[in-house]
């Protein structure tokens, strides 16, 4: 009874406060001028806006939280992006969301659980991002935004000023995971704590990554009609596959397997929003730089709808006959 949306609202955020290397933030403008738009317009009766980019803004508050750095920057682009995801989502187009480093996820998941508050969440990476800042080794956001959105972990934060903004109301039971395969000890309690549906890289050697995500999908969601987020950290791929990226770990999923998972979910007819974050065009050489773009453009297009064995013309049932007229045996006599 789901039919896929038709139409796509693309969000651009060229944010990099959430973790420390110079470059994620030039990705919105680089999958821009790869061709993001046209390649999505290509896709068969998909109907594509750009909405453009967020505006980020370095804050000038200085508010000192233990271990976590600049929240205030990381807060303002949120609660911009935030607003922007709900209105597309309002405007009843599914919400593409290109990061930026994955502390967007505050934001993207944010606006979208105001309009849908009985979305599921997939975060599909090699790490878990749900650490807090006493459990981060890091102090960087892009480590911590799923621990920033379950209502569950808000007693394990201080107050974080300059957050009032964001309420964390979306519950970790609507959480799972796919792709893991570095995760910090706290984290791994948290899912155990918890029990996050997670398929790390061994769960997935196992199963198959289409046993995977339609486990995931059924233990969040057994009546299936429930509206789906895909936050799809480009770092769940394996590094040789998506070199460009801050945090690159090897053994991680193929391409193959990304862009199955994408058209699994696809064909449910219920994805709502697709973040893509952590492509970072300033590492590497030209060929790595291009390699994870057209990577990340590969995962969006099975997300919306693109199908790997081709698309028939529509309405045509036939191939184009060819006509005898006066006109072509004149040219060919000339
Ligand atoms: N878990 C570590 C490392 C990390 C998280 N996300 C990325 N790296 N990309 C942390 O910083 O919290
Ligand atoms: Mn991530
Ligand atoms: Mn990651």
């Amino acid at each position: 009874k789901w039919e896929p949306l038709k139409g796509v609202g693309i969000i651009g955020v060229p944010f990099e406060k959430g973790q420390k290397k110079y470059g994620v933030s030039v990705a919105p403008a680089a999958m821009r001028s790869a061709g993001l738009i046209e390649h999505l317009k290509e896709i068969d009766g998909l109907n594509v806006v750009d909405y453009g980019d967020i505006e980020t803004v370095s804050s000038k508050q200085s508010v000192a939280v233990n271990n976590m750095s600049h929240l205030p920057t990381v807060s303002a682009c949120n609660e911009q992006l935030s607003e922007r995801v709900s209105q597309v989502l309002r405007d009843g187009r599914i919400a593409v969301t290109i990061g930026g480093d994955h502390s967007i996820g505050v934001g993207t998941v944010d606006g979208h659980y105001k309009v849908n508050e009985d979305m599921i969440l997939i975060w599909v990476d090699a790490h878990a991002d749900i650490n807090t800042n006493k459990t981060s080794e890091s102090g960087s956001v892009h480590g911590m935004p799923v621990a920033l959105l379950v209502k569950e972990l808000s007693d394990y934060w201080p107050y974080l000023p300059t957050m009032d903004w964001q309420v964390p109301k979306f519950s970790i039971k609507n959480l799972g995971y796919v792709g893991l395969r570095s995760v910090d000890k706290y984290e791994r309690l948290v899912i155990e704590k918890y029990n996050v549906p997670t398929f790390a890289m061994e769960d997935i050697e196992e199963f198959g990554i289409k046993n995977s995500i339609n486990h995931i999908l059924q233990t969040l969601d057994p009546c299936l009609n429930k509206p789906i987020h895909v936050s799809f950290d480009i770092d769940s791929l394996d590094a040789l596959e998506a070199p460009s990226t801050g945090t690159p770990v090897r053994g991680g999923l193929t391409l193959r397997e990304a862009i199955n998972l994408m058209e699994i979910i696809y064909s449910t007819g219920r994805l709502r929003a697709i973040d893509l974050v952590e492509i970072n065009p300033a590492l590497g050489n030209d060929s790595d730089r291009k390699r994870t773009i057209e990577a990340g453009l590969a995962v969006l297009r099975a997300g919306l709808g693109f199908s790997r064995k081709g698309t028939a013309p529509r309405g045509i049932l036939d191939l184009p006959i060819q006509t005898h007229h006066e006109e072509d045996y004149l040219s060919k006599a000339k």
